[in-house]
């Protein structure tokens, strides 16, 4: 869930909902003040655009036209809250205006439709227009975390999104305008199933870490009573 890799530029993601926007909003600082043409994506919920800094986030990003497209995930809840009683507006993207910049509402269940606002956002970054925001109206299809039940979900809203899940539409418009065949699908389908099925006998084949493993790379003293 929470995936940092530097080298391929991924910053990170972390618990504290909407404190990932104002970590973007330095890395585009960064890229303009090295005068490279790298654009920074954040990835947040709906819940997190009620914080302070989202909105801090958004005015600084827009008044020093950083390049950073804002990429927010509607999918309607924060953990089991609907939207309708988080939020008095529908679209996120309406609060773009707020910063004189572009607010941008996508399906976010069609890749093309996504890729397509992603890349107009991209332009303006690169062109020195500034940031956008771009809100990808979506859905959770299970609970907020495993083992939760999401009774606070309607069967019919549920079954509704579902018949929207992007992965079969893409799978499905690929196959239908001769792109994939489905024999190529199933091929590709079977390669990713083996590799999840490896990935899973490491892992349990693996011996567990050491002990003081638990301490490493954190700012404590207790590494020292760890060792003792
Ligand atoms: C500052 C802060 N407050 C509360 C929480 C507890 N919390 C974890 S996820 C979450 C809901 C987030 O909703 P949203 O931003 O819509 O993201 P989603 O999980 O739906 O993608 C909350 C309130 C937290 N992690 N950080
Ligand atoms: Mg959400």
């Amino acid at each position: 869930m929470h995936i940092a890799d530097a080298t391929r530029g991924i910053l990170g993601a972390n618990g504290i909902v909407g404190a990932g926007q104002n970590i973007a909003t330095g890395a585009g600082l960064s890229a303009k003040l090295r005068g490279t043409d790298q654009v920074c994506a954040c990835f947040f919920g709906d819940g997190s655009t009620n914080q302070g800094t989202f909105h801090e986030s958004l005015n600084l990003a827009s008044i020093w036209r950083l390049p950073v497209i804002f990429v927010c995930e509607n999918n309607l809840y924060g953990i089991s809250m609907h939207q309708s009683r988080h939020q008095a507006i529908q679209d996120i993207a309406d609060r773009a205006v707020a910063y004189n910049i572009p607010g941008v509402v996508v399906d976010g269940n069609d890749v093309f439709a996504v890729y397509e606002a992603a890349k107009e956002a991209i332009e303006r970054a690169r062109n020195g227009q500034g940031p956008s925001l771009i809100e990808c109206k979506t859905y959770r299809h299970h609970g907020h975390f495993e083992g939760d039940p999401a009774k606070y979900k309607p069967a019919e809203e549920v079954a509704e999104w579902m018949s929207k899940d992007p992965i079969p539409r893409l799978i499905n418009y690929m196959i239908d305008n001769n792109i994939l065949s489905k024999e190529e699908f199933n091929d590709i389908d079977s390669q990713i199933n083996d590799e999840i099925k490896e990935a899973i006998k490491f892992a349990e084949e693996s011996p567990w870490p050491p002990i003081e493993s638990v301490v490493e790379d954190i700012y404590t003293d207790i590494v020292e009573e760890v060792k003792k």
